[in-house]
């Protein structure tokens, strides 16, 4: 079939790849030029994607990349893929927005359209399908076919292979469910079909909701721990020989990303906007996770404190800038809170990441340095915040007058830990 992948990023390209590999024939369409420029040169800015695979659909023609609305025209089904951030708390569906529009103006009888966007339920048939209908003037259900199906995926994540994760598929009547559930079970090993998009917009929010209510919990009882004199690490870690009903989750400086700490807070504005009451754990999770910055900032200050030093105009080394071990995306990373509060309090701030993509320290708040001897020696505190792999653990040990260790890696007279 010609299918479209709307949106090129951590989602959409592998599906798009995948699509033309077994056989269908793909536009991947970004509004970003940068990206579509990239793409069509061959050079994959997604891990999961080698730009081998990359230049193989290229040369074969199965796949092409565009921002060029009209190359979407004719298509048999187009997938959804774009960012569903928030702005200021509140879900911005812009992105869905914008691109059913393009979608629906190239939207032909028979044809299907399947969002994947994380976003609250409802979506799918309030948002989504009345956009393509008034852009297409067709009929949703009658003359084209839409439905839901959430994205599964962890980047770096070599356990479970992209095709090889259950995938759920939903459509807004049982024509769309089954053209659905038949594109993606060319793709994926196993899909589960579920009774409208609702249950799958719920059902991948509930999945995320899960982890960052968990993590929070387990931060909170971190800040809570220490006090009590109990070692959190060595406790989970006994937890953890719990062979079932359990899942093990670590003390960390704040749940960052693009997924966790975003995803549930659509579904607690979904529910407040609906019912006028608040789905409290997540709002507590989100106060809990907004406030573990402030606590790294707080225990930093302590030490410095017993050392006869302050946080004003000590010289600060952050190890690990991104949002968790070995990622390169800087989204909603508590690195950036983290040195905002120190700067704040006179702090000579510096940070070390070498998984950050070059051009991207532009975001950073900030100045970029290697984490080699001599930095970690002219600080007055390193703070372990991603234990990335690219670290030197023992130098960090012996070279550091001070090092809080958010990550448990390290110990010493000159260590603490979360
Ligand atoms: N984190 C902790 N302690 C933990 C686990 C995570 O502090 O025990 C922190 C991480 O450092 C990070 C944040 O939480 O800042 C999120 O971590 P994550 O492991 O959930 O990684 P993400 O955000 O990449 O989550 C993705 C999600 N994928 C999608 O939403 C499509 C999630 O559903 C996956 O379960 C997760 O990857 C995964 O398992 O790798």
């Amino acid at each position: 079939m010609k299918v479209v992948v709307a949106g090129q990023g951590y989602v959409g390209l592998p599906l798009a790849v995948r699509a033309a590999e077994v056989g269908h024939r793909v536009v991947g369409y970004d509004v970003d030029l940068e990206r579509t420029a990239r793409l069509s040169a061959g050079r994959s800015y997604v891990a999961d994607v080698a730009s081998s695979r990359l230049h193989t659909v290229l040369d074969s023609g199965a796949y092409s990349a565009t921002a060029d609305a009209g190359a979407l025209v004719g298509y048999d089904i187009a997938v959804i893929t774009v960012p569903t951030p928030l702005r200021d708390g509140v879900p911005d569906l812009s992105y869905i927005e914008s691109c059913a529009q393009t979608l629906g103006e190239h939207l032909r009888p028979g044809a299907t359209v399947v969002l994947e966007s994380t976003t609250y339920p409802g979506t799918t048939e309030e948002v989504l399908v009345p956009i393509l209908e008034k852009a297409s003037g067709l009929k949703g259900g009658v003359d084209f076919l839409a439905g839901f199906s959430p994205e599964r995926i962890a980047p770096g994540n070599t356990r479970w292979s992209f095709e090889g994760t259950p995938k759920l598929v939903s459509g807004m009547d049982a024509k769309s469910l089954d053209v659905i559930k038949g594109f993606y079970d060319g793709i994926f090993q196993t899909t589960v079909p579920v009774s409208g998009p609702k249950v799958a917009e719920m059902a991948k929010l509930i999945e995320n909701v899960f982890r960052f209510v968990n993590i929070s919990m387990i931060n909170e009882l971190a800040t809570l721990a220490a006090p009590l004199g109990v070692d959190i690490w060595e406790a989970i870690d006994a937890a953890a020989t719990k062979p079932f009903g359990f899942t093990r989750f670590t003390p960390g400086p704040g749940i960052g990303g693009h997924c966790l700490p975003v995803d549930p807070l659509f579904l607690s504005w979904k529910i407040r906007q609906e019912l006028g009451v608040p789905f409290r754990f997540v709002e507590l999770a989100d106060d809990v996770n907004r406030r573990m910055p402030d606590y790294v900032v707080q225990r930093l200050s302590e030490a410095l404190g017993k050392r006869g030093k302050s946080v004003s105009g000590a010289r600060i080394l952050l190890l690990g800038l991104t949002y968790k071990f070995n990622a390169i995306d800087l989204r909603n990373s508590p690195s950036a809170r983290i040195a905002e509060l120190l700067i704040d309090l006179g702090a000579d701030v510096r940070g070390a990441d070498p998984n950050i993509p070059d051009g991207d320290e532009i975001k950073l708040n900030v100045s970029r340095v290697d984490a080699n001897a001599e930095e970690i020696m002219a600080a007055d505190a390193v703070v372990l915040l991603m234990d990335h792999p690219q670290f030197d653990l023992p130098v960090i040990e012996k070279r550091a007058a001070y090092v809080f260790d958010c990550r448990n890696r390290l110990s010493g007279p000159n260590v603490e830990s979360l």
